[in-house]
């Protein structure tokens, strides 16, 4: 009886610190975890608190090197039910290691942040190199805690006709699980070729803990080439591109090299079809001058499976891509393939200068702009596009076309600023948007202020994307950075089978949980009233702590633009 009880105690116990691990305090200061950059615009938030000043202090010597007026007191918003005190320090511009304390009327410390030149470049490259970590079919292993013997050798036969097989190892696992799937990786690589293409300068040979950091190409490139080799396999001869390749069901965790299912791939889709027309012309224009066979090769299957589109011009399967009856798992379908289609448009006339392809694009441009933009997924790709299209040199023509996409991004990314001055976390998401994988839904919306930013050169949209980025390093509900080994305080028990299951402590570094859900329970069943907190660290839940390669590769775009990786590599531990 007795040991049973302390049984039942200790049981308790375990269940008291771990729930209350989860949380943050009621009242805290919230700071981005990642650090501030020395010339932006530096707050940090005094959460369901209000104080008159704050002090900033040096955390290695103790000093304070600036005492401030706190600013607006917000009072609770509908997405947290937290009210927010503006701390700001913008003033303070010395690079250092930093603290806030509030001394009255109740103390309170911050957790320590940093003020750099150049805080992002860290997180930034630790994002790029979570993909070697989901790379499939090859046994990865640079000298970190994180490695995994060779997986999936045996994808795959065909669902529904396991007489036919194809060859398509490789690629990189989508998620917290293995399954691969075309119009998530073409997004992917997509997102951060973008991110290369906007900035060649910043990404080098060497950057990254690769195998091939040593062969003149830049890492990034070569990264991305290792998932657009697996692309290439998807292709069938007759241009089309198969959705998938996954198991029927889902059976639990294990390392990839564990994996006991037998995986298939799944029919042609026209949404991935054109997701990898686009993104495959675009890398060849990005492969050209480091490796012209390659290039030539992702142009000629672009182009194949361009015809492919042309001789199927409605959406294959109708509806988009669904699940067969006995398969669970993602879907990835798409019921609207226009956007991707025009997206293969636009990439294809980049690359080829082929006038037939403008036309295309330029055919279809009113459809596309009279829905208001959504945000940017493997679903919907339309202010990739919008944005693609308004930056073509297309000489003097289309000039009025043109600035319709840019008034489109403009008055899209007006209506984003509105939203955000609402939210107490100046999270760009909605109240109403918190569904799955929210986290990238606001990185979205700050990709669509960085290009508002870039065609106007305004101050505010820049300010309202890092805003964006402070969000998800930590100036949050949680006040917890939600990028696996990001800044001082960071989720540590992200759904990631590889990580859960590989005996190492910390998680694979540089990942994207998916952040708040308002759809789900935790631990089975309490749910919040406010959408913003229906979010827990913790592997089993996999509603808001899965990660996924599309996730992190938008945080990758956003945390690149704000950052100069040039200077920067990856150091072994990572
Ligand atoms: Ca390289
Ligand atoms: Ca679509
Ligand atoms: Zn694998």
């Amino acid at each position: 009886m007795e040991s049973s009880n302390q049984f039942l105690i200790v049981l308790l116990s375990v269940f008291i610190i771990h729930g209350c691990a989860q949380k943050a305090p009621a009242e805290f200061i919230a700071v981005n975890l990642a650090g501030y950059q020395m010339d932006d615009n530096k707050e940090a938030f005094l959460v369901n608190a209000q104080a008159s000043t704050f002090e900033v202090v040096n955390s290695l010597y103790g000093d304070i090197v600036y005492t401030g007026t706190a600013k607006e007191h917000y009072q609770s918003d509908p997405a947290s039910g937290d009210e927010v005190t503006i701390l700001d320090f913008t003033v303070l511009d010395s690079p250092g290691l930093y603290f806030i304390r509030v001394k009255e009327p109740i103390p309170y410390l911050s957790e320590t942040f940093e003020i750099a030149a150049d805080p992002y470049s860290d997180a930034t490259l630790k994002a790029i190199q979570s993909y070697y970590y989901h790379r499939c079919g090859t046994k990865v292993e640079n000298s970190t805690p994180w490695s995994y013997q060779i997986c999936h050798l045996e994808d795959a036969p065909f669902y529904g006709n396991i007489e036919r097989r194809k060859e398509v190892t490789g690629g990189w696992h989508d998620a917290g699980d293995y399954n691969k799937f075309s119009v998530n990786t073409s997004f992917s690589v997509a997102m951060l070729l973008y991110l290369y293409e906007s900035d060649p300068a910043k990404f080098l040979d060497g950057q990254l803990n690769i195998p091939e950091n040593n062969n003149g190409i830049p890492d990034i490139l070569d990264e991305t080439k290792w998932a657009l080799d697996w692309l290439l396999k998807m292709q069938d001869s007759n241009g089309g591109v198969f959705h998938k390749v996954s198991q029927k069901k889902w059976v639990g965790e294990f390392l990839p090299t564990n994996d006991p299912t037998q995986r298939y791939i799944f029919n042609v889709s026209s949404a991935a079809t054109a997701s990898f027309a686009a993104t495959t012309a675009l890398a060849s224009q990005m492969y050209v001058d480091f490796d012209p066979i390659f290039a030539q090769e992702l142009e000629r299957a672009s182009i194949r499976a361009w015809k492919y589109l042309q001789q199927n011009p409605i959406d294959i399967p109708l509806g988009g891509f669904e699940n067969p009856k006995d398969v669970q798992g993602g879907e990835y379908g798409d019921n609207d393939d226009l956007d991707e289609r025009m997206w293969a448009s636009l990439e294809l006339f980049k690359l080829t200068s082929d006038e037939k392809y403008l036309r295309y694009y330029t055919g279809n441009f009113w459809k596309i702009s009279k829905n208001k933009i959504q945000p940017l997924s493997w679903r919907n790709v339309s202010s990739i596009i919008l944005n693609g299209f308004y930056n073509l040199d297309t000489g003097s023509k289309l000039g009025s076309l043109k600035e319709s996409a840019g008034s489109l991004i403009i008055a899209h990314a007006d209506a984003l600023l509105k939203v955000q001055a609402k939210n107490n976390y100046k999270n760009l998401v909605k109240h109403t948007e918190y569904y799955w994988g929210s986290n990238s839904v606001g990185l979205a919306y700050a990709y669509d202020l960085i290009k508002a930013y870039e065609i106007t050169g305004q101050e505010h949209y820049k300010t309202g994307a890092l805003d964006q980025l402070h969000f998800v390093m930590g100036r949050n509900t949680f006040n917890l950075s939600q990028i696996t080994g990001v800044g001082t305080r960071a989720v540590r028990y992200p759904y990631h089978q590889l990580s859960e299951k590989d005996g190492v402590v910390e998680p694979v570094p540089g990942m994207l949980v998916g952040g708040p859900n308002n759809h789900t329970h935790l631990r089975g069943n309490e749910i919040s009233p406010f959408p913003a907190k229906n979010y827990e660290d913790e592997f089993k839940n996999y509603l808001v702590n899965e990660v996924a390669i599309n996730y992190t590769a938008v945080f990758a775009y956003v945390s690149g633009y704000f950052s100069s990786p040039s200077n920067h590599n990856i150091l072994t531990k990572n």
